[in-house]
């Protein structure tokens, strides 16, 4: 299989988000976001909720290195570069006044991107949160979800005659569960009263940011992504059968079926009755979402060591590979047949015209060695992925496009700067950018001009 047998209508691109690259926090105006707020909380050991100590504060300096990152991009081949803006550049306290400069950073972005061929994508949540925002409930206060959709119609305003595609949420679960649930990413909360809240308005802000999007550009390309995996459970028989059953409801259909009119899965996982709380008369039309694509995320399978009574679970786990299955650096399972799992599974709703793989990606101990970084294995990974593609096409499923994750080693959340996913090694000292081999190969097989 080569890149070039998925034909000139496909889009190739590589994936980003601002807290995770760009830096400069307070930058031009922009306002503190939960993730500048999380990444400097201290326990009463001092230590923070990241695993290294770092933060984005520095990052990759996108903020100020954008020309040369999207000049990498072209040189790689990509077509498409996938972003998101920081709310909180463009309304430093998430709603009120704009902040011309923040506007001004993207706008210049957006029109680097397209001097170079390079189509841009925008994100327009990818997890950072105005902390004014926060400050007043977050993603718990029904409110937000209408703040939302201001920020949206500004955006619209501000770049709809220069961005075509716009995906307005960012893998939903992880804003949810991880920030709500688990407590292990930004605002941090650990309650079930925030996560049922959390989930349904974000929902709703999916269905109303959505429909501001379409009234404002008729004509735009409207997405939203979502973080999907095959859960299995792992207990034997039909215990076992359950407990993948409820995962699915939690992690993947309580996300997916609200937007597209469908409502919660409470039938297979009771627990997601507590939505009920927060919903009004009318909210599973206001929540069905109007949408061109979904994007797809797809890394590995979650293990689900579920209890197998319904409504009961414990939080998943990124597993170990079952049986021995290769891993990532991170310990993710390496199961490409997952990814066209999913793909079908998105597919067989019927609501969704096409379908995107907005993010693929591994992170493995990468090494500069004599100036090179050999990373046989995030090609083989991504060789693997794409031909789940490019078999899900043959069965008919119109993917049209593949991002991956991510353009250059960044700030990975909880996790720091210690893992990296980037087709290209940051050096974080220096900022240098040096082309990992997976970069070649993709720039030798998308006519990039990119050679070692
Ligand atoms: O880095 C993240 C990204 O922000 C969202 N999707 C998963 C990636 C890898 O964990």
């Amino acid at each position: 299989m080569r890149l070039s047998d998925f034909g000139p209508d496909f889009t190739w691109g590589v994936a980003t988000a601002a807290y995770q690259i760009e830096g400069s926090p307070d930058a031009d105006g922009k306002g503190p976001s939960i993730w500048d707020t999380f990444t400097h909380k201290r326990d009463w050991r001092g230590k923070t909720p990241v695993q290294d100590g770092t933060t984005g504060d520095v990052a990759t300096d996108s903020y100020r290195r954008y020309p040369q990152d999207v000049e990498l991009i072209k040189s790689l081949g990509f077509d498409a570069y996938r972003f998101s803006v920081a709310w909180s550049r463009i309304q430093p306290t998430g709603s009120g006044k704009v902040n011309q400069a923040g506007l001004d950073y993207y706008r210049r972005l957006v029109d680097t991107c397209l001097e170079n061929g390079v189509e841009p994508w925008l994100t327009l949540f990818h997890w950072d949160l105005p902390q004014g925002l926060q400050d007043t409930g977050g993603w718990t206060n029904r409110e937000t979800a209408h703040r939302f959709v201001d920020y949206t119609e500004i955006m619209a305003e501000a770049l709809g005659d220069r961005v075509e595609h716009w995906m307005l949420f960012n893998e939903p679960l992880n804003i949810v569960i991880s920030g709500h649930l688990v407590g292990a990413f930004a605002p941090g909360k650990r309650s079930f009263p925030a996560y049922f809240a959390s989930l349904h308005h974000v929902n709703l802000a999916t269905g109303w940011g959505s429909r501001a999007l379409r009234a404002a550009l008729p004509d735009a390309d409207i997405g939203t992504t979502q973080y999907l995996t095959p859960p299995i459970g792992k207990g034997p028989g039909p215990l076992g059968d359950l407990a993948a059953r409820s995962a699915d409801a939690i992690l993947n259909r309580a996300f997916v079926e609200p937007i597209i009119g469908m409502g919660y899965p409470w039938e297979e996982a009771g627990i997601l009755k507590g939505v009920k709380a927060y919903m009004r008369d009318g909210d599973v039309e206001e929540m069905t979402a109007d949408l061109d694509f979904l994007g797809i995320q797809y890394y590995t399978r979650l293990q689900a060591p579920f209890l197998p009574i319904p409504g009961l679970w414990t939080v998943p786990q990124f597993g170990g590979g079952a049986g021995g299955a290769e891993t990532t650096s991170l310990g993710w399972e390496i199961m490409p047949e997952g990814l066209g799992m999913v793909i079908d599974a998105m597919h067989a709703y019927g609501k969704f015209p096409r379908l995107v793989v907005t993010e693929g990606g591994a992170s493995f101990d990468d090494t500069v060695v004599d100036g090179r970084v050999h990373d046989p294995r995030r090609i083989a990974y991504y060789e693997d992925h794409i031909a789940q593609v490019a078999a899900a096409r043959l069965r008919g499923i119109p993917v049209d496009g593949y991002f991956a994750w991510s353009l250059l080693d960044n700030f990975e959340w909880a996790l720091g700067l210690v893992p990296r996913f980037g087709l290209v090694y940051t050096d974080y000292p220096t900022q240098d950018r040096i082309i990992k081999d997976s970069g070649y190969w993709f720039a030798e097989q998308l006519g990039g001009t990119a050679r070692p």
